[in-house]
Parts: C-alpha cells; structure tokens; sequence
C-alpha cells in the first residue's frame, strides 16, 4: 500500500488514523483513552501500511478492544481480519465485494459498506451488508474523497432506502462534537430513519484528550437519543387563532423588555433599514460583517439573521441549523428544487403556488426548521401546522428590501424568544422558533397597514419611514385587534 500510494505520488489515501494523531501521542494509547471515553466500535485503517506493520497494529489494537470489549473492524483487508479474529471487515465501494467478503469470515462477523448515494446503499441491502457508513457528509482532511460531500441534508434520502430492513446506519466524514448535533437532527428522512450512529476519526484520534473527545460525543449522541431536540418546539395549542394571537402580542412586550441582540449578517443595499426596523421593534442590531468579530459575535447575540439574496443557500444549510427559513415563493421554489414558480430577480413571477399550505409543510419537515414563505398572504409552517397571515399592503413590494426588513424582524423576536427560553443552551432550537416567526411578520404587516394609511405617506419614499414610525409605537392590542391569521393545523 505504501508503494502504491506514496511512492507514484498518486491515489495516496492519507492514513486516516496514527497520522492524525497530535505530535507525541502513542497510537495505542490514545486508542485506549477514546475506549475509556465511550467509543463503542473500532474500525482499523491503515491505508499507507504494508501487511507485516499493519498486522501489527490490528493485534495489538485487538488486544485493547478485548480489554473494553468493543468489537473491531478492519479496513478492506479481509486476510488480516482472518489472522487475528477481528469482528468484522469495512469495505469500500472499490473494495471486494460485501458478498464475497461474507464467503471468507465467520458466519456472524459484521461487515459495512461506504455509500455515497442511494444506489450505494441499494446495493448493500441486496448484498447483505450489516452496517452501511454514509458520507462524507462534511469535508474531510482525513480521506482524499473519491465522491462527492452529501451535506447533511443529504443523509436523509440515503437513510429512506433503509427503510422496512434492519441494516444500521452510521454517518462518516467531517464529524465533530462541534457539529455532532446538528448532523443528528438534519440526518432524518422524511420517513424518520434516523442514524444509528457516527463514525469519527480526527475529532478523537487527532485529540490530544481522546478520552475527553469520544466522551464528549457519546453525551451528546446519547442525550439526542433521550431527549431528541423536535424540529420545533412550539408551545402554540392549535388550532386557535386567537391563542396564536395572544402569544404575538406577548412576544412583543418581550422584546421591548428584554432587548435581544440581533446580530444581522445582510446585503448593503438594505443594512440601514434593518438596522432602523430593529431597533423600532425593540431590539439591539449589530450588521457587523468581519471575520474576526464572528465568534465573539455568537457569544452574546441572541439570534443571527443571515440575508442572502442568492440561490447558493444549499451550503450554508449543509453546514448549520437554521431555525427559520425565509423567502418568498420563488426563491423556496428553488430551495425545493420546484419549477411551479420562478423567481426573476429578487420579485417572484405568478402569484405562487396551487397548494402553498401544502408546500411550506413539506419543505418545512424536509429542512427541519420553521419555513415561513411571504407574498400576498404569508405562510409559515413547522412542518405540521401551517399559519396563513393576510395583514400588509401591496406598498410592501414597491421599495427595496421589504423581504429583508420582515426577516430582521422575525430574527428580532427569536432572537427575545432565545434570550428568555430556560431550555439549555447549546440545544439546537430555543424557544418556539414558530412563534418568532409568526410574531414577526405579524408585527410589521400590521404595521404596514397602518402606516400606508397616514396623512403623509405619498408612496414608498415616504412610506418607509412612516412604517419605523408606525414600528416604534405599535401596541401589542393594535396587533391583536388587527391581525387576519389563519390556522391550518
Ligand atoms: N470515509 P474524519 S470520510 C474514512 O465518505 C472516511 O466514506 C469517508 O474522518 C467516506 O472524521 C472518511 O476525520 C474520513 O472526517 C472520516
Ligand atoms: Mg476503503
């Protein structure tokens, strides 16, 4: 292997485990400290070794996975699997095959399979295999991928294939205790398979505290297990439009009393108003866009509200949770992958969608966060329940940045939801993100409508100021007495 790999300077797979580890660690003993943290199976990768080195590290590796009793894999080399008893053999998609694999082992040893798409993972329910290891879903510095990165929110649709066999599944590639979370709960098919688990290389063997590092995963895999996070936690009782009413109402005593910082993250064209519609609503924006500022950012804000105007969304959704999703009809057509609406520019063509209860659900439970779609009449959805606002006016299209504005305001009452909920932080949603959402766009289409109605307003120049206004002052009995809300549950 080491030959082949190193020596033409082609198809060199990193090692995947002892190169990683930090500059003094032993192999061994760090194998050791991540069994005393938790790690429940050991898969043996040796990519650069030849058959004598990699025997080695396999016997020796055996030996301390006995001690724990954790079964351990070896990494497509069914002869060495043989030679020391290992419980199993992972192979790739490159390697022999599943079948043939099964011929030569012990009528129960365990055998996985790498998928990166559907027809992968067909292919390993028709060979037989145990286990299949879907990925990469993140990049990777440990393996040169061959196939393309997944994302998070494509495990789901491998994961479906699984569906009616007992095959386990387990996630592989860039996982971290950072974003471990994040991967369980986005890792859920629409028919709700989710993972069995997540195979992880640099986030323990590159730890200097591999003990500490498998620990930390284990707490947070087996806390999703207990306590999985819901898509959304909403405390509305449906279906009751007033309760829904009332609940928007308090939220905006809430933010007036508690101030949340709104970190907004958002196009230059529009960054004053948003800055101006927070700050009316009772909010604290900061538009801060540096890098360096980032980090220390999340530490202190209550919500991060994250304007792009492009369709290159797909990213950044693989790479965190958001709790809400916002656009108008076009540009969540396109995030659905849909062509029943198009979007010319930033205004959406045709008036939307045949069945836009029907849509915001389902993308809704798709993405696993609050969906909430603006237009004439807006909707937003959990993924069960579906509100229907019909507050604003047709002004609302006639200047710049009016979808922008409505999702600094939705950031501004999550934000004071985040700020007051008692649910532990680090949780990937806090508070009713359902309630955020619908409580900002109900705050400013309430206001829309007043404020196009004052004396001075001539048309949108005059308007948008008129609405800061109208913001600044807006009751939460005005909004209660206003609002046109709709359930669908
Ligand atoms: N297989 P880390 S990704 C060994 O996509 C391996 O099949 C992958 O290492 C696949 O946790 C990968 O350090 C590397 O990213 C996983
Ligand atoms: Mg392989």
């Amino acid at each position: 292997f080491r030959g082949r790999g190193r020596g033409r300077g082609r198809g060199a797979d990193r090692d995947g485990g002892r190169d990683l580890l930090p500059p003094e660690k032993d192999y061994y003993e760090s194998l050791e400290e991540s069994l005393q943290g938790g790690v429940t199976v050991v898969q043996v990768r040796e990519k650069n070794a030849d058959s004598a080195e990699f025997l080695e590290v396999a016997t020796k590796s055996k030996e301390i996975c006995d001690r724990y009793n954790v079964p351990i894999l070896i990494n497509d080399r069914v002869d060495i699997a043989l030679a020391i008893g290992a419980h199993g053999v992972h192979v790739g998609q490159t390697d022999m095959g599943v079948a043939q694999v099964r011929a030569f082992l012990p009528k129960d040893a365990i055998i996985g399979v790498s998928c990166n798409n559907e027809e992968h993972v067909r292919k390993a329910i028709k060979d037989g295999a145990d286990y299949v290891g879907i990925g990469a879903v993140y990049g990777t510095q440990t393996k040169k991928l061959k196939e393309p990165i997944i994302g998070v929110r494509g495990v789901g649709s491998r994961l479906a294939v699984l569906d009616g066999t007992n095959i386990k599944a387990v996630a592989i590639g860039g996982i971290k205790s950072t974003n471990l979370l994040r991967t369980l709960h986005g890792s859920v098919s629409s028919t709700n398979h989710a993972l069995d688990g997540v195979a992880v290389v640099s986030d323990i063997v590159g730890s200097q505290e591999p003990r500490l590092a498998a620990g930390k995963l284990l707490r947070i895999l087996r806390d999703f297990r207990a306590d999985p996070p819901p898509a959304i936690i909403s405390s509305l009782e449906l279906p009751a439009e007033r309760v829904i009413v009332d609940k928007v109402a308090e939220v905006m005593s809430t933010v007036r009393s508690i101030n949340p910082l709104v970190h907004q993250i958002t196009n230059i064209v529009v960054t004053t108003q948003s800055a101006n519609i927070t700050m009316a609503l009772g909010g604290s924006p900061i538009m801060a866009t540096d890098h360096e500022e980032m980090e220390d950012l999340s530490r202190i804000s209550n919500s991060l509200l994250i304007n792009i105007g492009t369709m290159r969304s797909d990213e950044l959704l693989n790479t965190f949770q958001v709790s809400v999703i916002k656009g108008n009809a076009g540009e969540l057509a396109a995030l659905a992958d849909s062509t029943e609406v198009l979007t010319k520019g930033v205004d959406s063509l045709g008036s939307g969608f045949k069945d836009p209860v029907g849509f915001v659900r389902a993308l809704a439970k798709k993405e696993r966060c609050v969906v909430a779609m603006t237009g004439p009449v807006d909707y937003i959805s959990d993924g069960t329940t579906v509100i229907a606002i019909k507050n604003g006016d047709e002004i609302m299209g006639k200047f710049t940045g009016s979808g922008c504005i409505i999702g600094s305001s939705i950031a501004t009452y999550c934000g004071a939801i985040c700020a007051q909920s008692e649910s532990e932080s680090g949780k990937l949603v806090n508070g009713d993100m359902l309630l955020g959402a619908v409580a900002g766009i109900l705050a400013l289409t309430v206001a829309a409508e007043l404020a196009v109605k004052r004396e001075d307003v001539k048309g949108p120049g005059t308007f948008l100021p008129a609405l800061i206004d109208t913001l600044w002052t807006l009751q939460p009995g005005t909004v209660q007495s206003l609002a046109q809300v709709e359930v669908f549950a």
